[in-house]
């Protein structure tokens, strides 16, 4: 498929989506979700990606869910916005290779829920997060009552959508919202090296790992790792298991195939 509003690139094993859309800081319209929506499918399908970058053009990551696009919406088309988003960052959360998310600027509103279902965020040290929809009239839409409290806890969670205060980087790093903080744009150099470093291990063991995380959170303990001894043991069924343990005892790197 032929995007307009993003695009995709690989670099070895890592397969780059940056949202395109820089005069309106990225910010999300039903276009962007629905290309979203199909390169997410055709990176699942790939074979050679192993690792996915998602990144936005220009000076912010992603400025929220297009204002101009939702203005004069009706409560039921609004839903139907709500939930295409919603299902798009799910299929983003779950999808069977790990996300990571490079914030060089603005992270808002739909930005910032689009950053926390991504795996990893890694942010510049100018990156601004925040869910200010309250200032809109408007909850959050695609997730971010859902996600936030479930990474930051519940109080954190609430005073920063009450509020709608935007945070830097470094209090998002604080508070536990992203992974790590690098120099002002460098996040997608991060990000990239960050990916290759995964790309390099086993990638049934990645993806089984990012299952049994998903999966198990969701579940109790008991639950949750029932959930794992069934993905641990899957491991057993390739040949990446294998190769990783004969490479320990011959005291060489491992060449894992899958
Ligand atoms: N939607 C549409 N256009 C946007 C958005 C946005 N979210 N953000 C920025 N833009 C546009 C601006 O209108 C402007 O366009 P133009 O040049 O044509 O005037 C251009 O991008 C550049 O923006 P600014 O001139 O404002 O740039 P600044 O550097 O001065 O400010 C800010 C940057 C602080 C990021 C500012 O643009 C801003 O506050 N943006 C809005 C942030 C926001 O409120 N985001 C939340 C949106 S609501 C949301 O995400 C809900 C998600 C769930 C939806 C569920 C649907 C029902």
């Amino acid at each position: 498929m032929e995007f307009k509003n993003l695009s995709l690139t690989q670099d070895g094993r890592v397969g780059i989506i940056a949202i395109n859309r820089p005069k309106a800081l990225n910010a999300l319209n039903t276009k962007v979700l629905l290309e979203l929506d199909a390169v997410l499918d055709e990176l699942e399908k790939n074979p050679e990606v192993y690792v996915i970058v998602l990144t936005g053009e220009g000076k912010a990551f992603v400025a929220g869910a297009d204002i101009e696009e939702m203005k004069d919406m009706t409560p039921d088309e609004a839903r139907k916005f709500a939930e295409l988003g919603s299902r798009v960052f799910k299929k983003l959360e779950i999808i069977n290779k790990p996300v990571i998310a490079a914030v060089n600027g603005y992270a808002l509103g739909g930005g910032c829920e689009l950053a926390m279902a991504c795996d990893i965020i890694i942010a510049g040290e100018q990156a601004k997060f925040g869910q200010p929809e309250t200032g809109l009239g408007i909850t959050p839409g695609f997730g971010g009552t859902q996600r936030l409290p479930r990474i930051v806890g519940t109080k954190r969670a609430k005073e920063i959508i009450f509020t709608g205060e935007i945070i830097g980087a470094e209090e998002a790093y604080r508070i536990g919202l992203v992974n790590k903080v690098v120099p002002p744009n460098t996040s997608f150099q991060a990000a990239i090296e960050m990916a290759k470093k995964i790309a390099s291990k086993g990638q049934i063991a990645v993806r089984n790992a990012k299952a049994a995380i998903n999966r198990g959170i969701e579940t109790d303990i008991d639950g949750g790792v029932a959930i794992e001894n069934q993905l641990f043991a899957l491991c057993f069924a390739n040949t990446d298991q294998k190769e990783g343990m004969t490479a320990f005892i011959e005291k060489r790197k491992a060449d894992f195939k899958n």
